[in-house]
């Protein structure tokens, strides 16, 4: 199948009938050239994220648009003249989900929001799982594979970013959130439907993805890239704010466990010849997820390549030391 010039959507409906086989190409396309793809009937109910979207914007308008406009005025951003490159014009929160939930305990949530959100998460989590599943088929992995490799001991890590992205009077100079991949495993956003922002990073050129109403977005963490050993990609992705409209977006992250280990899937390394030249093509290092998110924490915002590079090194220290491997 040709390659897609235009931001892939998939009806996920078509994966009952007889356009299945061709919507998992779509999917592995969309995998292999863009890192991000957006899922129309996906199965989660309209209403649930209509209310979910209802809850947010009323909950960010009387808890968080007043101490936002304040950190604005007390860092002068209004009137800034050269670019920003250390902030982000976003507000945010964030609820976690696995591998326990916190959201009892998120101050001035309403009783109707909070379980909105459970609900909410409870769909995300089977859609991620269910998309892991997909994954596994199009790339030829046992079924489960990618699942069980990101349980660890406690299972997965699970949870959503709640942001809003309010009009800045200077879109040229800071950026809604600045570009960066995600760490982590598959990340599914629902996000506004008027007002666009969100752009990655193709060919050398930005491009946006269309805001459509009752999509979720779905793009994949630099876990998926490692597990994959480079055959599918985490790609750069930017916020760029708007002077009007307030965006909305709830990003949720499915990620690994912390312990888990992380490391290419031996069926995807090599061509399965010679055991020495199979080893040679590994490209990607194995460690442990909890370390790759201590180094991501202060590196976010720069290129993915050196992280690897430094998982790859704390890789070869630990095989070097005589105590690590008897
Ligand atoms: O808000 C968005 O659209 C994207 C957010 C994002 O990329 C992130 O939080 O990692
Ligand atoms: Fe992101």
């Amino acid at each position: 199948m040709e390659q897609q010039n235009t931001f892939p959507v998939i009806d996920m409906s078509k994966l009952n009938g007889e356009e299945r086989a061709s919507t998992m190409e779509m999917i592995n396309d969309a995998c292999e050239n863009w890192g991000f793809f957006e899922l129309m009937n996906h199965g989660i109910s309209h209403e649930l994220m209509d209310i979910v979207e209802r809850l947010t914007k009323e909950h960010y308008r009387k808890c968080m648009e007043q101490r936002f406009k304040e950190m604005v005025a007390t860092k002068g951003l209004e009137a800034v003249q050269s670019e920003i490159t250390d902030l982000d014009w976003e507000s945010t929160f964030f609820l976690r989900h696995l591998p326990f939930s916190n959201i009892a305990e998120i101050p001035d949530l309403g009783d109707d929001y909070r379980s909105a959100m459970r609900e909410f998460a409870a769909e995300l989590e089977k859609l991620a799982e269910q998309l892991l599943e997909l994954l596994c088929e199009n790339l030829g992995l046992e079924k489960g594979y990618i699942k069980e490799v990101f349980y660890g001991s406690k299972g997965p890590n699970f949870g959503t970013k709640v942001s809003n992205y309010p009009p800045c009077p200077k879109p040229e100079l800071i950026k809604g959130l600045r570009a960066h991949t995600d760490a982590g495993g598959i990340i599914l956003l629902f996000q506004d439907d008027k007002v666009s922002g969100l752009q990655l990073l193709k060919d050398g050129q930005w491009v946006d993805v269309p805001p459509m109403r009752h999509s979720i977005v779905i793009n994949l963490g630099d876990q998926l890239e490692v597990i994959t050993n480079g055959k599918y990609k985490s790609v750069l992705h930017r916020v760029v704010t708007q002077t009007d409209g307030n965006r909305m977006s709830l990003a949720s992250f499915y990620n690994p466990g912390s312990d888990a280990v992380i490391y290419p899937a031996p069926a995807l390394v090599g061509d399965q010849g010679e055991a020495d030249e199979k080893k040679s093509s590994v490209v990607y290092p194995k460690f442990v997820f909890d370390d790759y998110m201590k180094l991501y924490a202060g590196l976010k915002f720069q290129a993915k390549e050196p992280r690897f590079e430094a998982m790859k090194a704390m890789e070869s220290a630990v095989n070097a030391d005589p105590i690590a491997t008897v």
